[in-house]
């Protein structure tokens, strides 16, 4: 079948890495970065997302979910997952809208997999399940040393005159995550088509020229597009 003229095929980029490396702040940059060039795109995150994967979210997070275990764990991110691809992701990529992620099925790989000690013939089974195909089309890992990076969520927490508390992943020891660098480095390696790792150890600025440099390398439609 012939394609409609000037249809550009939608984009499935999601965003990984450990606590506080600047996920969410690289998202916001690059929806707006896409929006200027008349490109239809949706921010989302995981776990949420949708208003049952978003349940799902505050469960995990406040801690609740903790007693049963990595694994138990790793089959709530899914069925939040699941939701997600069937209710959001895939809906919009059908229609032409491209959709950016803030953390998606590599954060249950690296978090409740290898970090996590959780089998990898289950996770391998949960992933074919809930994205039933939906790989993301890029993963740009954001890497960085953890203790510089809680240092970040700190300052933010300060500025926000919140109360330091850590969430349910936070509160694990600054070694747990050192390891969990290690291992979404890991993934990384073993994705070279679909991984790329940013380090984010540098100003917010950089870091979007750096995926501005990136996303318009990557997908012939934006190639030539400076950042305004
Ligand atoms: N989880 C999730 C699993 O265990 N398994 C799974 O399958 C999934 C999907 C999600 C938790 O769930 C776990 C992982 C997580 O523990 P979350 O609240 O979404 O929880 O946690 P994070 O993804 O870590 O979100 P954060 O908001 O803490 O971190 P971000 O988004 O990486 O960082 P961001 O952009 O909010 O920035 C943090 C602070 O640093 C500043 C920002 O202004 C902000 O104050 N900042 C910078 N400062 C200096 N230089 C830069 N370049 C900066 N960029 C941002």
């Amino acid at each position: 079948m012939l394609e409609a003229p000037n249809r550009r095929p939608a984009r499935f980029i999601t965003f990984e890495g450990g606590e506080g490396v600047g996920k969410s702040t690289q998202v916001r940059r690059l929806l707006n970065n896409l929006g200027r060039e008349g490109i239809d795109v949706v921010r989302t995150r995981e776990p949420g997302g949708t208003p049952k994967a978003e349940a799902i979210r505050s469960f995990i997070l406040q801690g609740r979910s903790e007693v049963w275990g990595a694994g138990a764990e790793a089959v709530l991110f899914a069925a939040a997952r699941l939701d997600h691809v069937t209710q959001l992701i895939a809906p919009n990529l059908t229609k032409g809208t491209w959709v950016i992620s803030d953390r998606f099925c590599d954060s249950t790989r690296a978090y409740q997999g290898l970090t996590g000690g959780v089998d990898d013939r289950l996770i391998n089974a949960l992933e074919d399940l809930a994205l039933d195909g939906h790989n993301p089309d890029l993963t740009i890992l954001l890497d960085m040393d953890p203790e510089t990076a809680f240092r970040r969520v700190e300052q933010r927490t300060i500025e926000d005159g919140l109360q330091l508390t850590g969430d349910r992943f936070e509160k694990e020891e600054l070694e747990w995550h050192k390891v969990l660098r290690a291992n979404f480095l890991d993934i990384a390696r073993n994705n070279p088509d679909r991984c790329v790792v940013i380090s984010a150890e540098q100003s917010e600025e950089a870091l979007e020229s750096a995926i501005w440099s990136l996303i318009t390398s990557r997908f012939p439609e934006l190639q030539g597009r400076s950042l305004a």
